[in-house]
């Protein structure tokens, strides 16, 4: 944000020597895979993308517009991650330490540990402190190009808490003028007070938090945590059918740890996305693919766990399932706050190609938001969201581990971080 040329309109077009802006694969929805355009100008008018096409093409009348000079860069759409739980209190280094001496996940969260203890220190935490916290992370992120962010509550797990943490991520897309859609995730873990009813819990989730948070409009989309160590297919269903009948989209943490049928069942409720899907199986396939349903792959979480089960991505590839990448930004399984390392594994790890990992973290994330008419590809009459990168091949962005590449990145039509110097308009 501290950035001077924030909030600064620009107008790159062409004329003069230098004019190009390249399109990478995936910069258009439809380009995945068609390989770099060159030679691109991106008209911005009052926040949105008027005319992009070859440069000899400029119309006339834009041909007087002031000029941004990209030094023939790539530009790729804004990215978009599209799974976090950013908002939170404390950091569970010590369950680091626990796993690298042979605990697994499963047994740290039964012992006690795992989402439970990141509940004890966001209830703790007032709305400043949670605040202050997220900031930072937001930032690592936004560094890197992000221009929509989707960010969960569920380490409330209490009405008060729960909005606490809404409240936080609503601010924080209000603060860093970034676009932030909020999922609530009450029924992401047992808190202790209900250990043993999770029936009773499931109704509070149901017949209080989430009414009372859609009322006050905090509540973009209905996430349940479906597995083993958290809720099972009949109470996913109950929080589905509450989401339902509030007119809320819903999504899934389906088949992380085990198949439960969680993503069939998410399918039949329209579901925007299946996250994690490791041990996804033919049937929740054939169901996401006829509901339209994106699968959400998240290498940090794999990589964190040493996970072994890859999840189905040949199958989900034949069966023509769009696949979104994202950090699945959290204390415990996936602490990690750069999308293009993410890229990286679902590169290296999952085996997606480069243009289909670009895809997955812009127009494959942007969809499992409901927001693929404002992000995640560039076009005439969209928003200009849309990132300017220092790298001559568009499979640099998957390529380097832990470098963080100078970008400009423009959201809504303003530059709000100008990583490359670009911000002296050319007559
Ligand atoms: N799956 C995840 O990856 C996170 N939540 C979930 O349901 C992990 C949350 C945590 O361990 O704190
Ligand atoms: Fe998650």
């Amino acid at each position: 944000m501290a950035h001077s040329t924030m909030n600064k309109p620009i107008y790159p077009s062409a004329g003069g020597e230098w004019h190009q802006l390249r399109l990478a694969p995936g910069a258009l929805a439809a380009d995945a895979g068609h390989g770099v355009l060159p030679d691109q100008t991106i008209v911005v008018l009052d926040g949105h993308i008027a005319w992009i096409g070859s440069d000899a093409a400029l119309p006339a009348q834009y041909q007087s517009l002031a000029r941004f000079d990209a030094g023939g860069r790539l530009a790729t759409p804004g990215l978009v991650d599209c799974h976090t739980h950013l908002v939170y209190g404390g950091q569970r280094a010590n369950e680091f330490a626990l796993r690298l001496s042979g605990a697994s996940y499963e047994e740290i969260a039964r012992a006690g540990g795992g989402i439970v203890s990141s509940v004890r220190a966001t209830r703790e935490a007032d709305e400043d402190t949670l605040f202050a916290l997220a900031s930072p992370r937001l930032q690592a992120l936004l560094s890197e190009g992000v221009c929509a962010i989707e960010i969960k509550s569920g380490y409330g797990l209490a009405l008060e808490h729960e909005r606490k943490q809404l409240r936080v991520a609503r601010r924080l897309g209000e603060h860093f003028g970034v676009t932030v859609r909020t999922t609530f995730l009450g029924a992401h873990a047992l808190p202790p007070e209900y250990a043993g009813r999770s029936g009773d819990y499931i109704d509070l989730v149901c017949q209080q938090m989430l009414p009372a948070l859609a009322g006050e409009g905090l509540v973009d989309a209905v996430d349940v945590f479906c597995e083993k160590i958290a809720f099972s297919l009949a109470e996913t269903e109950r929080v589905f059918q509450a989401a339902q009948s509030l007119g809320l989209p819903v999504k899934l943490h389906a088949e992380q740890l085990s198949d439960m049928g969680g993503s069939a069942l998410a399918a039949r409720y329209g579901a925007l996305s299946c996250d994690h899907i490791e041990h996804l199986g033919a049937n929740g396939i054939a169901a996401m693919r006829q509901s339209g349903t994106v699968a959400v792959l998240l290498p940090g979480a794999y990589y964190t766990l040493r996970d072994t089960h890859l999840p189905p991505i040949q199958a989900l590839r034949d069966a023509g399932v769009p696949m979104a990448v994202s950090t699945d930004h959290n204390p415990g399984t996936s602490p990690a706050l750069s999308l293009l390392l993410m890229m990286n594994m679902a590169c290296t790890l999952f085996r997606l190609t480069a243009p289909e990992a670009l895809a997955g973290i812009t127009s494959h994330a942007a969809r499992a938001l409901g927001l693929q008419n404002g992000h995640g590809a560039l076009g005439n009459g969209r928003p200009a969201n849309f990132v300017l990168w220092d790298l001559s091949d568009a499979a640099e962005l998957a390529y380097w581990l832990g470098q963080r590449p100078a970008c400009t990145v423009v959201r809504q039509g303003r530059i709000a971080i100008d990583g490359l110097n670009l911000g002296v308009a050319h007559g």
